[in-house]
């Protein structure tokens, strides 16, 4: 079980988000790398108000940052990479294997991530703004360019280079399930059974159970009722 309060890897997370948004949030994969690494780590929880000193881990204010007796990172790409770094498995040392799991890690990241999650936002968080119904059709565009574009490449393969799961695989997982939750993924199968076979792996079961048990201990407490 890799989450140890000793243990020299710390990251961070969310103490709780609306239920909308749990099981998507991103120290989600950098708790599924560690699992599929072996790598002990344990969590350290932030909420709405950051700890003081928190910009100078990760200058947006957001979750995950790792660090441990090496270094201090932010971004999740970042820190997958350096998961992987200790993993053969995760991100083999061959280099034209290595170079394509980091290939697709930046592509989940830059090329698919940023359309699948702000038409997601479109359709929830900023559903009542006046702009968001124009933004749509834009957004949808390339969203669903990018959804075909990533199905065609990935055909009837079992992960994106073939029988070898790496971390590209496992970010573009954690991308894809942006866009299933917000029901991007209906015209997709190919797609969506390749999330259902990145679930299916016992550190991702293992790591989403972990980062909902922490919402589950952290519930805000309704207005008015008794501390
Ligand atoms: N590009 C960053 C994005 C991180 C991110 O979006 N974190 C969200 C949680 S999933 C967050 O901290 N949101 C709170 C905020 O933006 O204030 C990464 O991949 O690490």
């Amino acid at each position: 079980m890799p989450i140890d309060p000793h243990a020299a890897i710390e990251i961070t997370a969310l103490r709780w988000v609306p239920e909308g948004a749990q099981g998507l949030g991103k120290d989600l994969r950098v708790r599924w790398a560690l699992e599929e690494a072996g790598l002990n780590y344990k969590v350290r929880l932030i909420g709405g108000e950051r700890p003081s000193g928190y910009l100078q881990d990760q200058p947006f204010n957001q979750v995950p940052c790792l660090r441990d007796d090496t270094v201090r990172i932010f971004e999740s790409g970042a820190i997958l990479q350096y998961i992987g770094e200790k993993s053969d498995e995760l991100l083999p040392a061959d280099p034209q294997t290595r170079y394509s799991a980091i290939q697709w890690t930046y592509a989940a990241l830059s090329s698919v991530e940023p359309f699948v999650q702000f038409r997601s936002l479109l359709n929830n968080v900023f559903a009542g703004e006046e702009w968001a119904e124009p933004a749509k059709p834009t957004i949808e565009h390339f969203a669903r360019l990018r959804l075909q574009q990533l199905s065609d490449r990935l055909g009837d393969k079992q992960w994106l280079e073939g029988d070898r799961f790496t971390i590209g695989d496992l970010m573009m997982v954690t991308v894809l399930r942006i866009a299933q939750r917000s029901g991007q993924l209906a015209d997709y199968p190919g797609l969506a059974a390749y999330v259902k076979l990145g679930e299916a792996r016992p550190a991702f079961r293992r790591a989403l159970s972990d980062q909902l048990a922490v919402f589950a201990a952290n519930q805000p407490q309704p207005e008015g009722a008794a501390a």
